[in-house]
């Protein structure tokens, strides 16, 4: 049995974004109102089928996957580049690997505690998050 990351998850900390975003050449004032989100991610999981959706108040981001199975992504309303990703697991942890322009570009997801951790890393920066399940949502 894989980890299940059914839910609603609301961000409780979020580490060194701002150079994760330097890093994908966000522009300055795009940082300034994005580091200040307080995103919730909602993860629909059928056994290896994934939809991933970011929702803040600024901007939403919506990822669908089946894990083993390249696909194309377009980080649209992000940094609106197109990614060939793949996610795998390693042991319990869902790993992503983001192949483009950017180098050393992925996320990592595992569950923790109860907690939702999130490792995002693009060239030498990683920013790192932690969600709170939102109980009964
Ligand atoms: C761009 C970088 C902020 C910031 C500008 C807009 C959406 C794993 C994975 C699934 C991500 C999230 C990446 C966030 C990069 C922001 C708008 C913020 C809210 O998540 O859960 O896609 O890649």
């Amino acid at each position: 049995m894989s980890t299940d990351f059914n839910g609603t998850w609301n961000m409780v900390s979020n580490d060194n974004f701002e150079a994760y975003m330097a890093a994908l050449d966000i522009d300055f004032p795009t940082r300034k109102i994005a580091n200040l989100l307080k995103p919730q991610k909602v993860i629909e999981q059928k056994g290896d089928s994934f939809i991933v959706k970011t929702l803040s108040t600024f901007r939403n981001y919506r990822v669908q996957f089946t894990v083993g199975e390249e696909f194309e992504e377009d980080t649209k309303g992000l940094d609106n580049r197109k990614c060939k990703s793949l996610v795998t697991w390693v042991s319990n942890k869902l790993v992503c690997v983001q192949k483009g322009e950017k180098e050393n570009r992925g996320w990592t997801h595992w569950v923790e505690d109860g907690d939702l951790h999130l490792e995002l890393h693009c060239s030498d920066q990683v920013c790192k998050q932690v969600y709170r399940k939102v109980p009964g949502a």
